[in-house]
């Protein structure tokens, strides 16, 4: 048994998702450079952090996309077939789903999302306010295959990815997703797709290094978990966020960069960090609407039409699964 194994093994873990974090952070930590992955940052206080930082002057991709949305609804209308479901990849905030189920011919809701709870409150409230849509919430990680509910077999097919949650993905994942949505979805299927577009670094830069720090919170609370969760003794203080746009990638990379010389853990393993080393938390990557074309073609979509706001800040796209 090795060292990281033995920690484990003789920790006190409730359940299996604290120990898939704990492995998982072990391994990443463990790497040269070290990285965590930024699905850890979500727990119900940063959920809460990411919603105060689309409210953020700065962060500009959710008001961007909630234009495109309500500014082309009467084209994003015509591409939704009559009486489709309507299937959400991730759940979360539902602002941008109500703007398509008011406009759109949509006779099924289908939220999927990682949160069963989460999603079934989420359901809860869409059934009281879209009295005749029939609400199929399903809990699975959306990533991997999973079954549609049995009620939508017969009807066609749109799935929605908002937000750019596409963006956090490494090209290659972005390409699997894609590939496995269009295998759920089946033959037919259609998808709108919220992509967040390149643009002069000045912008992107403070949407990531907002003044009020609301981004550094989101950033640290992954060590906030490790620590509560992990019992882990990281030094909040003794690390600053920071977000640089990296050109040649097309991406926003998040890092936590330690202030000194120090050693910290959780579970009996301690990583020892440089003054300046990073802990690299998060990519956001951006396209061009060419360069997102040549992805969705690459994995099974044709792209129909994409939209942007006034100022090219961001991009919906209507795919349409090919063959
Ligand atoms: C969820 N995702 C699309 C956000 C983004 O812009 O990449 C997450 C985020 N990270 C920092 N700010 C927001």
């Amino acid at each position: 048994m090795n060292v990281h194994a033995a920690a484990l093994a003789n920790a006190h873990l409730p359940d299996k998702q604290t120990s898939a974090f704990a492995r998982e952070a072990i391994d990443d930590l463990s790497r040269e450079p070290k990285r965590l992955s930024p699905k850890y940052f979500y727990d119900a206080a940063g959920s809460e952090l990411f919603e105060a930082i689309t409210r953020l002057p700065e962060y500009y991709p959710t008001r961007a996309e909630l234009a495109i949305l309500k500014e082309k609804a009467r084209d994003i209308a015509a591409f939704v077939p009559k009486g489709a479901a309507l299937v959400e990849f991730g759940a979360g905030s539902t602002t941008k789903a109500r703007l398509l189920l008011k406009r759109c011919a949509v006779v099924a809701y289908v939220p999927v999302d990682i949160s069963g709870e989460f999603v079934r409150a989420q359901a809860d409230g869409l059934r009281m306010d879209f009295p005749s849509l029939a609400v199929h919430p399903v809990a699975a990680d959306f990533t991997a295959p999973f079954r549609l509910p049995e009620a939508s077999a017969e009807m066609p097919k749109v799935g929605f990815f908002p937000g750019s949650t596409i963006g956090n993905f490494e090209p290659h994942e972005a390409c699997r997703f894609l590939r496995s949505a269009a295998q759920i979805l089946g033959s037919g299927a259609r998808m709108i797709i919220g992509v967040d577009l390149e643009k002069g670094e000045r912008v992107l830069h403070d949407a990531y290094n907002d003044s009020a720090g609301v981004t550094a919170r989101f950033n640290l609370n992954v060590l906030v978990r490790i620590n509560r969760e992990l019992g882990g003794n990281f030094d909040l203080s003794a690390f600053i966020h920071r977000a640089i746009y990296n050109r040649e990638r097309h991406r926003i990379e998040m890092h936590l960069i330690s202030r000194k010389t120090q050693v910290a853990g959780f579970l009996g393993t301690s990583f020892s960090f440089r003054s300046s080393e990073t802990i690299h938390t998060e990519n956001s990557y951006k396209y061009s609407i060419a360069r997102f074309a040549a992805l969705a073609h690459g994995s099974g979509w044709k792209v129909c039409e994409s939209w942007t706001d006034d100022a090219k800040l961001f991009s919906v796209h209507a795919l349409v699964a090919e063959g």
